[in-house]
């Protein structure tokens, strides 16, 4: 059946009765895809009855589906035209693996980071409502991304709002990790024992006496208001709330859909799915079928960096029972694990609510304690006003072991770290280092230790080519490491742009530089180095406004130096994805590109 399907009207023209078929065939369609290109295996194998259903009663581009991170819209891409460019989901040239508006017309909304959903379908049905257009905005939003708190500052709104506004809360119990807090724990109650079959015999009773035409609309909400269980959360926020439901029920999915689908206001329909649905390994290990790596990827046995910084807390923490670690619901990837089994009363994970980890991380360095917020490059930029109003300002002693910085590769712009050295440089009273390799990175993390105030440590996707990293050195404050001598040309490198540094610096015969700091610059060696070179290059994997050759170049413009100095970083445009060392060589972010600088006249 899939071979015709190439827009939604198609699975219109099908039977509720065909669609466990579809459903089927997309399922061993999306195995085998993801299992070529990488992806988000688990969430979209318990995405796939939910977008048949929706699509089957909804009319996209018309009704607006707005998926929250969007890493679960494989489905959607399926059935809306992108079937064939499946194969190259996530490749550089390719289809994105989130939704993206330049895509296609039924990506109502670009995403990538969490918990954004409710706010821009509220906002499309804020706009239709003022059109008087009637089409139906629809958010999907999973329980993990419900943590976020910018899905309680829209639902605080929408719960207010008299707008055409379909919430569909995918509460599969999992975020990448086991979800924490209370509101996961409220969510598993709702669907749990006693309020579970109440609510859910109640529900059933509402959709069959729900008329499916606008006009009797009305009545049936007096009517189902009366029978709902008064005071669960979403109800109390002024959304009329529904379920829970079977999410694999593609029949009870359509019914309910098409019963909700008239009743033009706020209202939440909660169902249940399974991460990896229909698959057994995918089913029971749902964290580490969250996201799947392609067959080509690294194999080397060399430890992440995120490995290092988890073996760095571990040997800490043994030492110093103030250490906690902080992850915004990013366990796995930040290598954390061992440190939350190992050490659990100093762990916390606080779910997808990046502002409050700093904010929670300020509070306990008031009390003395050594938080270290480990946070991606990218999330961190939802934390930036906690970040200077909260610590900088305040001057507190946080740790922030920023991961993925630089280029991430697959996963593209939403989730490219090439900004932090701009935002961060600029705020005063913190010290930001970006370490070449996972040993310098051991020796970075032992010196932010032991300094005062925050203290930034950024480093990249993937693995050093280090293999021993564990050390007791720290790296002398504030000074850079020169790592060759040549004649004329400096490079100056910062964080794993030394390898490549290394690499052309031997070709050309180029004096390089380990920057270690790009707050505070090593000012005296760069005048010395700059007074002495002809050509002066500089490299990093952020963006060339405002990042480390940015700092060198308001040096060098300070102290009234001309020699002539080359950025090189990641242009003013939006990223794309593929791989780390597709776009390295697209930016110009290799030996090759500096040796062609270095050489150029
Ligand atoms: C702001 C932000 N923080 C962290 C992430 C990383 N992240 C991607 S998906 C995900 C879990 C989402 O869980 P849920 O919404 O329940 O969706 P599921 O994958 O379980 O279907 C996380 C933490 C992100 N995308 N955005």
């Amino acid at each position: 059946m899939l071979a015709d399907i190439n827009n939604p009207s198609d699975i219109k023209k099908l039977d509720i009765n065909q669609l466990q078929l579809l459903a089927d065939e997309i399922k061993e369609f999306l195995i085998a895809s993801i299992e070529k290109t990488g992806g988000h295996l688990g969430s979209n194998l318990g995405t796939i009855e939910l977008t048949l259903a929706m699509h089957y009663v909804f009319d996209t581009p018309d009704d607006t589906f707005v998926w929250d991170v969007g890493h679960q819209a494989y489905t959607h891409k399926i059935l809306t035209g992108r079937k064939d460019l499946m194969s190259t989901l996530r490749q550089k040239g390719g289809i994105s693996g989130f939704t993206k508006r330049t895509e296609s017309e039924h990506d109502a909304f670009g995403a990538g980071h969490s918990s954004t959903s409710v706010s821009a379908a509220l906002g499309i049905a804020i706009s239709n409502k003022l059109k008087q257009n009637i089409d139906t905005s629809i958010a999907v939003i999973g329980d993990g991304a419900l943590t976020g708190g910018m899905a309680f500052e829209a639902l605080n709104h929408a719960g207010d709002s008299d707008a055409n506004l379909l919430i569909i809360l995918n509460d599969n119990d999992m975020s990448i990790s086991r979800p924490v807090g209370a509101l996961s724990k409220y969510l598993t109650r709702l669907i749990s024992g006693k309020i579970y079959s109440t609510m859910k015999s109640k529900s059933l009773e509402i959709l069959e006496s729900l008329p499916r035409i606008r006009k009797f609309a009305k009545r049936s909400e007096e009517h189902l208001k009366g029978m709902l269980l008064p005071g669960t959360l979403f109800e109390e926020l002024g959304l009329d709330y529904f379920g829970p439901i079977d999410g694999h029920d593609i029949p009870l999915m359509i019914k309910t859909l098409q019963n909700l689908k008239n009743l033009e206001k706020p209202r939440i329909l909660h169902i249940i799915t399974k991460k990896g649905h229909g698959i057994e390994g995918a089913e029971k290990h749902p964290s580490k079928y969250h996201g799947i790596s392609p067959p080509s990827s690294s194999t080397s046995n060399l430890p992440s960096y995120s490995h290092v910084f988890g073996e760095w807390l571990c040997n800490t923490a043994r030492n110093d029972s103030k250490l906690i670690g902080i992850t915004p619901a990013m366990s796995e990837g930040s290598g954390m694990v061992k440190f939350s089994a190992t050490f659990p009363d100093r762990f916390f994970d606080v779910a997808i609510a990046e502002q409050h980890s700093i904010t929670l991380a300020g509070g306990m360095a008031t009390k003395g304690l050594k938080p270290v917020v480990a946070i991606y490059s990218t999330f961190l930029q939802r934390g930036y006003d906690q970040f200077i109003h909260d610590i900088a300002l305040q001057n507190l002693n946080v740790v922030f072991a920023i991961d993925r910085a630089g280029l991430v590769g697959a996963d593209g712009a939403t989730h490219a770290g090439v900004f932090d050295l701009s935002f961060l440089r600029c705020i005063p009273n913190i010290v930001i280092m970006a370490p070449s390799s996972s040993l310098e990175m051991y020796k970075a993390l032992n010196t932010a230790h032991k300094l005062n105030g925050p203290v930034c440590i950024r480093f990249p996707r993937g693995k050093s080519k280090v293999e021993e990293f564990i050390s007791d050195e720290m790296i002398e404050f504030g000074k850079a490491n020169i790592i060759r001598t040549g004649r004329d040309i400096a490079i100056f490198a910062f964080g794993n742009m030394l390898d490549p540094a290394i690499e052309a610096g031997n070709e050309i015969d180029a004096t390089v530089i380990d920057m270690r700091f790009i707050k505070p610059l090593d000012e005296r060696l760069i005048i010395e180095i700059a007074q002495n070179n002809k050509k002066l290059i500089s490299i990093e994997d952020n963006v060339t406004s405002g990042g480390g050759g940015s700092a060198i170049n308001e040096l060098l413009q300070r102290n009234n130096i001309k020699s002539p100095l080359s950025i090189l970083g990641v242009p003013d445009i939006v990223t794309e994805h593929g791989s780390q060392n597709e776009l390295y060589e697209e930016y110009g972010l290799n030996a090759k590109n500096l040796i062609k600088v270095g050489t150029s006249q």
